[in-house]
C-alpha cells in the first residue's frame, strides 16, 4: 500500500486583532515562525512502527487547511491533528474518504474525544501510537471495517526500545528545527495541561543513547540542526539529566526544551546543561502572584510551593547562560483585572530573556474541561477551532471575556514591542557578560 502521514501545520489564531498584533511585533513573530515549521514527530514514530513493504509519504497540510493532491494517491493516510485545526483534519478526512482512500486518525484530541472523530475516519486510535499502527495498517490492507483502536488493548509502549523517527521521510523540506524526545510525560497534573493527562501513562525517560542515536539520524540530513526537545518536561530526573547533557556536549548542538523550575536548584546541572549546548528552557510559572497558583497542579501543588523562588530560580538558570522563555496563563480563576500589569511588572523585575502568554484554554478531556462545563462557564462547547491558547472561549472568574480579550491584546503590545524585547534581551546578555568576566577572573587567580 502506499501510506501517507499527514501533519496539520503552523499555527491557529481567530481574535482578529491579537492577529493584525501578531504579525508586526517582532518576538511575536520570531516565536511563530519557529513553531510554525515543525514537523509532526507523532507521525514520524508511526512511519517507523509501520510493517515492511509499504511505500511511506510525509506530508504537512497547507496553513489554511487545504491538504496536497499528492495525499490522493494513497491508500491510507494518517493524520495527526490537535484541537485548534482538527475541523479542517475533519474536513480533509471526509474527502479522502469521498474519493475512496482509507483514512486514520489519532493523537491528543482524538484520544479525548474517539466518538467525534469516528464519524470522519476508518480507523481511530485512542493512546499512544507505535504498537497499535501495525495492527491499523493490517486492517486497511485487509479493507477491514470501520473501528476504533484503544492502545490499551496492546502491550504498553516500551520507551526503552523506541525505533528512529523517520525523519528521513521529510527529505529536502525546509524545516530549520527539528523534534526528538528524551521523556514521554510529566509527574505533575496540571488542570490546565492538555498533553499527559490524555495518554494515561507515568512519566518516563529514554535511555540516553537512543535520544543521541535520533539526533544522530537528523545530523545525516542537516549537519547543525537546531533541536527542540518535545518533552513535557525533560529535567524531572536530575542525575538522568546530567547524563544526557554529557552525552549531548560532544554534538556540538543547540537546543531547546520545556521543563519545570526545579531545574535551577541543580548548579552543576544547569553547568552541564550550557556546556551542551541548552539555549532556552521554557517554564510554565503560569501566574506572578501566588494566590491563583494554589490547586492549579493537583497532585503536590507544585506551582505555588515554588512560587517564592520564581525569582531566584530564574535568575539562576539565567546566571549559567541559560535563557527563560517563561510562560504566564491569562484568566486563571485568581486573575483579575490587574493581572496584565502584574505580569508585564514581574517580566522586568526577573529580566526575562522570553516571555509567552496565552489565555486559559479548557482543551477536551482535561479536568479544567469538565470543571468549566459544570460550572456552565464553556461560552460554546465543542468549539475546539477557539482551543489556540489564544481565543478567549469560557467565562472568566476575575474579569469579563471583553475585558481578559483587550488585556491580552494590551499585553502583546507592551511585552513583544521593540523596545521591551530589546530590554530584556539587552539585561540578559549584560548580566551574563558581567557574570562570565568575573567568572574568567576568579579561574585565572
Ligand atoms: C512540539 C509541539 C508542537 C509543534 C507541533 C509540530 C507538529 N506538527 O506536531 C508546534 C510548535 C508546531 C506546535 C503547535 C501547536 N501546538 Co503544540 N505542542 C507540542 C508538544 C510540546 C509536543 C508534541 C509532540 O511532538 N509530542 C510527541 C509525539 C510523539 O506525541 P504525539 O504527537 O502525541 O503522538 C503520539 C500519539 O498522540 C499518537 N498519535 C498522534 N497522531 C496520530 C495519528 C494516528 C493516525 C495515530 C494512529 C496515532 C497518532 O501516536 C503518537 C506516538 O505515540 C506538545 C506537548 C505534548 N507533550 O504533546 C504541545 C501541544 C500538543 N500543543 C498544543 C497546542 C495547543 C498547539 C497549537 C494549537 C497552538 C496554536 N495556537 O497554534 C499549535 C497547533 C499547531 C499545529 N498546526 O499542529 C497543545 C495541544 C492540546 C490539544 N488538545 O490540542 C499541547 C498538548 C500543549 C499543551 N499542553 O497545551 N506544537
Amino acid at each position: 500500500m502506499k501510506i501517507g502521514f499527514l501533519a496539520m501545520s503552523g499555527i491557529r489564531a481567530h481574535d482578529p486583532e491579537l492577529l493584525e498584533l501578531g504579525l508586526t511585533l517582532p518576538g511575536f513573530v520570531e516565536r511563530s515562525k519557529a513553531i510554525a515549521s515543525l514537523p509532526s514527530l507523532g507521525l514520524l514514530y508511526l512511519a517507523a512502527a509501520t510493517p515492511a513493504g509499504h511505500d511511506l509519504e510525509y506530508f504537512e497540510a497547507e496553513a489554511d487547511g487545504k491538504e496536497p493532491a499528492a495525499v490522493y494517491d494513497c491508500d491510507l493516510v494518517a493524520i495527526s491533528t490537535f484541537s485548534a485545526q482538527v475541523f479542517e483534519a475533519y474536513a480533509i478526512a471526509d474527502r479522502l474518504r469521498l474519493a475512496g482512500v482509507k483514512v486514520a486518525m489519532g493523537g491528543l484530541h482524538v484520544t479525548a474525544l474517539p466518538a467525534e472523530a469516528f464519524a470522519h475516519a476508518d480507523y481511530v486510535v485512542v493512546g499512544e501510537g507505535e504498537n497499535v499502527w501495525p495492527e491499523v495498517v493490517r486492517a486497511a490492507e485487509r479493507e477491514a471495517p470501520a473501528r476504533t483502536f484503544s492502545a490499551k488493548m496492546y502491550p504498553a509502549v516500551d520507551v526503552m526500545r523506541l525505533p528512529v523517527p523517520r525523519y528521513d521521510l521529510l527529505g529536502d523540506r525546509p524545516y530549520n528545527r527539528f523534534t526528538v524526545q528524551t521523556t514521554r510525560g510529566c509527574p505533575w497534573r496540571c488542570e490546565f495541561c492538555a498533553s499527559n493527562v490524555m495518554l494515561g501513562q507515568p512519566y518516563r525517560k529514554r535511555p540516553v543513547w537512543d535520544v543521541i542515536r535520533d539526533i544522530g539520524a537528523i545530523q545525516q540530513m542537516r549537519e547543525r540542526p537546531f533541536i527542540e526537545f518535545a518533552d513535557d518536561n525533560t529535567f524531572v530526573d536530575k542525575t538522568w539529566g546530567k547524563q544526557l547533557c554529557r552525552a549531548l556536549a560532544p554534538l556540538r548542538l543547540k537546543w531547546f526544551t520545556e521543563t519545570d523550575i526545579s531545574v535551577a536548584e541543580d548548579a552543576e546541572l544547569l553547568d552541564l546543561m550550557h556546556a551542551a549546548g541548552c539555549r532556552q528552557v521554557l517554564i510554565g510559572l503560569e501566574s506572578p502572584a501566588r494566590e491563583p497558583l494554589h490547586g492549579l497542579e493537583m497532585n503536590r501543588d507544585f506551582k505555588a510551593r515554588w512560587f517564592d523562588r520564581y525569582a531566584s530560580a530564574i535568575a539562576r538558570i539565567q546566571a549559567h547562560g541559560i535563557t527563560v522563555n517563561g510562560c504566564f496563563i491569562l484568566g486563571l480563576d485568581g486573575h483579575d483585572t490587574g493581572i496584565f500589569e502584574q505580569v508585564l511588572d514581574f517580566t522586568r523585575q526577573v529580566s526575562l530573556y522570553d516571555v509567552q502568554i496565552t489565555v486559559l484554554t479548557a482543551f477536551p478531556g482535561t479536568p479544567l474541561y469538565a470543571r468549566l462545563l459544570r460550572e456552565g462557564r464553556v461560552i460554546e462547547p465543542g468549539r475546539w477551532d477557539l482551543c489556540t491558547l489564544f481565543d478567549v472561549n469560557y467565562r472568566p472568574r476575575g474579569m469579563s471575556v471583553a475585558e481578559l480579550q483587550s488585556g491580552m491584546r494590551w499585553l502583546t503590545t507592551e511585552l513583544y514591542s521593540d523596545e521591551c524585547t530589546t530590554d530584556r534581551r539587552g539585561k540578559f546578555f549584560q548580566e551574563w557578560r558581567a557574570r562570565s568576566t568575573i567568572h574568567a577572573e576568579a579561574m585565572a587567580v
